[in-house]
C-alpha cells in the first residue's frame, strides 16, 4: 500500500522525535545555492566550419571576425572519410605555404605534426587531424591587423581546393 505525502511527513517527523534530533539542527537553513556559473563573455565570436564530404571543401568560403576578437572555431567532419586539419595563414601567404603542404608526403614526421607544415606565416592551427565524425575546437584572437587571412587544411593535395577566408575587419 502506498502512503499519502502527508503520511510519509508524518514518519518522518516521527522518525525525528524517536532519534531526537536537536530541533536546532531540525532548524538550520538549507546552504544558499551556490551562485549560478557567470554567463560567458559575450565577446566571444563563435564560428562553426565543417567539410563537405568527398569533395575536399569546407563548407564555408568565408568567415568574417573583427579584428583583436576572440574567437571560438569549431571545425567539423561529420561525413567526410578523409582526415583533415585546419590552419590559419598571413594574408597572401596561401601558395607558399601550400606548397610546402604538398612537400609532407615526403616527410616521415609530418604525421606526428598533423600535416602541418613547419611555417612563420602559420598564425593560427588546429589541435589534430579530424576523421569522419570528429571535430576540433580552437579557440584564438584574430589578428588586430584587417586583412584577408587564408585557412587551409594542409593534409597533402587537400589545400587547392579545401580553402577558405576569413576575413578581419
Ligand atoms: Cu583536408
Amino acid at each position: 500500500m502506498k502512503m499519502k505525502p502527508s503520511q510519509i511527513l508524518t514518519s518522518i517527523v516521527a522518525l525525528g522525535l524517536l532519534t531526537n534530533v536537536s530541533p536546532a539542527q531540525d532548524a538550520k537553513p538549507a546552504a544558499p545555492a551556490p551562485a549560478a556559473a557567470p554567463a560567458p563573455a559575450g565577446d566571444v565570436t563563435k564560428i562553426k566550419l565543417g567539410v563537405i564530404p568527398a569533395v575536399m571543401k569546407f563548407d564555408k568560403a568565408e568567415i568574417e571576425v573583427k579584428a583583436g576578437a576572440k574567437v571560438a572555431l569549431l571545425f567539423v567532419n561529420e561525413k567526410c572519410p578523409l582526415q583533415h586539419n585546419i590552419i590559419i595563414t598571413k594574408p597572401g601567404t596561401k601558395d607558399k605555404v601550400g606548397a610546402e603542404a604538398d612537400k609532407l608526403l615526403a616527410d616521415p614526421n609530418a604525421m606526428k605534426n598533423n600535416y602541418v607544415p613547419n611555417s612563420t606565416d602559420i598564425l593560427i592551427k588546429g589541435n589534430k587531424l579530424i576523421g569522419i565524425g570528429q571535430s576540433d575546437l580552437i579557440e584564438f584572437t584574430a589578428p588586430t591587423e584587417p586583412g584577408d587571412y587564408p585557412i587551409l587544411c594542409t593534409f597533402p593535395g587537400h589545400w587547392r581546393l579545401m580553402n577558405a577566408v576569413m576575413h578581419v575587419k
